[in-house]
């Protein structure tokens, strides 16, 4: 099998710009891709953010198994003791659901400020989460309606900015990017799938072929059916035939086919799917 690979320069710088923001907030919202709870989460999470307070979003949970949904929540919320809420970054039903849960798990720390004779402040929270799972998208709902940046605050980098999003709640307005760093093939695959590594780390044929292999076990026959193959096994070749993506010589498009796969389940178009499957992890 092909692998993913990953660049360690850019991990440790990553890493280090995120650590340096971890430190000057109370309270993280970390964004795992609802399509993938398990995999685009990073193991060592409670680690890596000194054990702050985290509130937990499955974004994206408009694409996602809404059943497949509700069973990650309970779980993850059981197994972390975090909070656990399903959004979708352009829908601004929750945002006031997640500002309370902020300014409730931030109240402790703010608490200790003030026993220690300070005055009370607003929460500080930072988003952070893997690349594409939709952190920018969700800094844009919170401060939708202020347009008001309260400052640089000292030990953060001039670019950043803090956000009054409303009495309570300051928010940082540059994500933090969990670095990738799992060496488990099978994880970098299927965030490769949701476009959370970049196209160069892999072939994208090789990603195709394992995707039908985790479509083929988890919603068996759905791959088949949307591209309407008959006996035919399911592969790439097959597929580029059916639809008639074909190069010189009347020959299978393989390389053609193996992306739009990867972009039909990218749109939604094979349908809302979940692909960790709840039942397979616990
Ligand atoms: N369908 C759907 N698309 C979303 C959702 N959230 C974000 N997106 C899309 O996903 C893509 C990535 O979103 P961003 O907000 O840029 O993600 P990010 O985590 O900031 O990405 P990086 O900055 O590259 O790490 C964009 O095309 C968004 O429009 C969601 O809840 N549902
Ligand atoms: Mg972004």
């Amino acid at each position: 099998m092909d692998y993913i690979h990953w660049y360690p320069g850019h991990i440790a710088k990553a890493e280090k710009k995120l650590k340096e923001q971890i430190n000057i907030v109370d309270v993280v919202i970390e964004v795992l891709d609802a399509r993938i709870p398990f995999s685009s989460s990073y193991p060592d999470i409670v680690k890596l953010l000194k054990e702050k307070p985290r509130l937990i979003l499955l974004n994206k949970s408009d694409l996602a198994d809404k059943e497949q949904t509700q069973k990650w929540i309970k779980h993850i919320k059981d197994t972390s003791n975090c909070p656990v809420i399903a959004t979708i970054a352009n829908d601004n039903k929750d945002v006031s659901k997640i500002l309370n849960k902020i300014a409730e798990l931030g109240l402790p720390k703010i608490t200790e400020l003030v026993k220690k004779g300070l005055l009370p402040r607003a929460v500080r929270v930072m988003v952070v989460g893997m690349p594409n799972v939709g952190k920018s998208s969700i800094i844009n709902k919170l401060i939708r309606k202020t347009k008001a940046k309260t400052g640089a605050k000292a030990g953060v980098t001039r670019e950043q900015q803090w956000i009054r999003v409303n009495p309570k709640v300051d928010l940082l307005d540059t994500p933090g990017i969990i670095p990738l760093k799992q060496e488990d093939q099978k994880k970098a695959y299927k965030l490769a799938f949701v476009d959370s590594i970049g196209e160069n780390a892999y072939d994208v044929q090789a990603a195709a072929e394992v995707f039908i292999n985790v479509m083929n076990e988890i919603y068996p026959d759905l791959i088949k059916n949307y591209y309407k193959l008959e006996d035919e096994e399911v592969n790439i070749t097959n597929i580029s035939l059916k639809r008639n993506w074909l190069i010189q010589g009347a020959m299978a498009d393989t390389k053609r086919c193996a992306q739009n796969i990867l972009t039909d389940f990218r749109l939604g178009r094979l349908g809302k799917l979940t692909l960790d499957k709840y039942e397979q992890f616990i």
